[in-house]
């Protein structure tokens, strides 16, 4: 596939001063499909100064001009849609229908919501005898997963882009061609050089130099939980603004009452979706104990409809995980539940084709609150149900894990759902189906972060206040 030999810093591509190199695969037959060089922390000093020089100017733009450059890099993002969706399936192996529906529809989505922001929020108020101004931060240091390769980039690059803040990117390593045609929709959209910058290359180089650089203002950081937490210290002892969106374990919690064939094919396709690498999946399934039994034999038999294989023929509903780490740690999961004694009703540990980084959609039943599976992020495509006694059972499980990120309620009707998801400690609830939406924020309670992406929650963690009183 196309890759550009450099990194994007003001405005060109340049080529890096080491000479790494990373190998993209495609996950789906495990083929190199290219390559992108391994930035240095010389080129990330270079991007963070490229960076610098054009905060004052992209700060002092008006933001209806901003507004303007966002809709903009909207309008290249759905001219170049197909050719976004193809580059996700080849390196990340998700399904092509997905690619273009979620993963190039959403951040289109996001990008046209920041470019409504810019132009309509109040950047400055008066409270009192004060006008607070909310200024840029500063410069953002990005750091993405490979796991929505675009949409990860661009709902920290919208609305950084809307607040006047500029930017250096570290995409993930499993996915820089995506992150470079991004670069190349920056370009397009005629967004001032230097205000977006580009490094490819690994975590512990490019990304720790990132992290750790003295001239960047505020890091955002998704991925894992281990490594945001290393992030977090650095950035804490620094004194730099952070934020952080790592992992989940969301519980889908179907009370009595709900319909039950809905919730549990609705929670089966949530969890089947990516092929399991949603941060915000709804991984583990809580049934009353009265209708658990007719639960997992309509999980056992909505998963048979999960055919895997090559994602970019329209059969197929789950392609491969990303990486050989990403299959044989799923994998891992697997056995392990298995060893603590969950029930196996669909799926498995064994490969399910010769080539690529496949793993069986799973079903887990019989799973208890303390099992391995129940408690941490598999991230692969696993569903464990769970039973639960009565309410105060089924709270005590949903919340019963370190993690807060997303979570679903069905019950009969809208009140009780409500009800119910205003005592999880969770950062977002679906209730009776609810659907994603671009400007409600998103971010975790507990583990699973600091901060909110999204809508104008979102673009408030790129602004700091200044009031004068007067
Ligand atoms: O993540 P990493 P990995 C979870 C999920 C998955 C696990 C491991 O459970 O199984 O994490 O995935 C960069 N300093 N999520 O290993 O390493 C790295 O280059 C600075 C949840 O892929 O956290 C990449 O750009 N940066 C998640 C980014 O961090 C560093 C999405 C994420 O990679 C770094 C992905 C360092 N020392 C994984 N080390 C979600 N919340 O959606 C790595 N990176």
């Amino acid at each position: 596939m196309k890759a550009h030999d450099g990194m994007y810093i003001g405005g060109a591509w340049r080529p890096s001063s080491g000479r790494d190199r990373i190998e993209v695969v495609n996950p789906a037959d495990e083929q190199v499909i290219g390559g992108v060089p391994a930035g240095t922390a010389d080129d990330v000093d270079a991007a963070v100064r490229a960076a610098r020089a054009a905060l004052p100017g992209w700060a002092s733009t008006a933001p209806a001009e901003r507004a303007a450059l966002i809709g903009a890099l909207r309008d290249v993002l759905t001219a170049r849609k197909t050719e976004f969706a193809e580059t996700i399936t080849a390196e990340l192996g998700t399904t092509l229908g997905f690619a273009e529906a979620v993963h190039v529809g959403a951040p289109i989505g996001v990008a046209a919501s920041y470019a409504e922001l810019a132009a309509s929020y109040a950047f400055e108020e008066r409270l009192g005898n004060s006008t607070v101004l909310m200024e840029p931060v500063g410069v953002v240091g990005a750091i993405t997963p490979w796991n929505y390769p675009l949409h990860q980039i661009v709902a920290k690059v919208a609305p950084a882009l809307a607040a006047g803040c500029t930017l250096v990117l570290k995409p993930a390593e499993d996915t820089p061609l995506t992150a470079q045609l991004f670069a190349e929709a920056v370009h397009e959209a005629d967004i001032p050089a230097g205000v977006f910058n580009l490094v490819t290359g690994t975590g512990p180089v490019a990304g720790q130099a990132l992290a750790g650089h003295e001239g960047v203002d505020l890091v955002s950081f998704t991925g894992s939980t281990a490594v945001g937490r290393k992030i977090g210290a650095t950035a804490g002892a620094a004194i730099k603004r952070v934020a952080l969106e790592l992992g989940g374990k969301s519980a889908n919690v179907i009370l009595p009452g709900a319909d039950l064939a809905k919730a549990v094919s609705t929670g089966v396709a949530d969890v089947m979706r990516n092929t399991g690498q949603s941060c915000n999946a709804l991984t583990r399934m809580l049934v009353h104990r009265d209708q658990y039994e007719e639960a997992v034999s309509l999980a056992a038999a909505a998963v048979a409809k999960y055919a895997t294989g090559d994602p970019t023929q329209p059969g197929t509903r789950v392609g491969p995980v990303v990486n050989a780490k990403q299959r044989d740690r799923v994998r891992a999961y697997i056995v392990k539940g298995v060893e603590e004694g969950a029930r196996l009703v669909a799926g498995g540990p064994e490969a399910p084709h010769e080539h690529g980084y496949f793993v069986a959609p799973t079903v887990f039943a019989d799973v208890t609150p303390e099992m391995t599976i129940a408690q941490e992020e598999i991230f692969g495509p696993v569903l464990s149900i769970l039973r639960y006694e009565d309410e105060e059972d089924a709270l005590r499980i949903a919340n019963g894990t370190v993690y807060g990120l997303s979570g679903a309620v069905w019950a009969a009707d809208e009140e009780t759902a409500v009800a119910f998801a205003r005592r999880m400690d969770t950062g977002q609830v679906d209730i009776n189906g609810g659907r994603f939406n671009v400007l409600a924020p998103f971010g975790g309670y507990k583990q699973s972060g600091v901060g909110r992406e999204l809508g104008p929650h979102g673009l408030a963690e790129y602004l700091q206040t200044k009031s004068l009183q007067f």
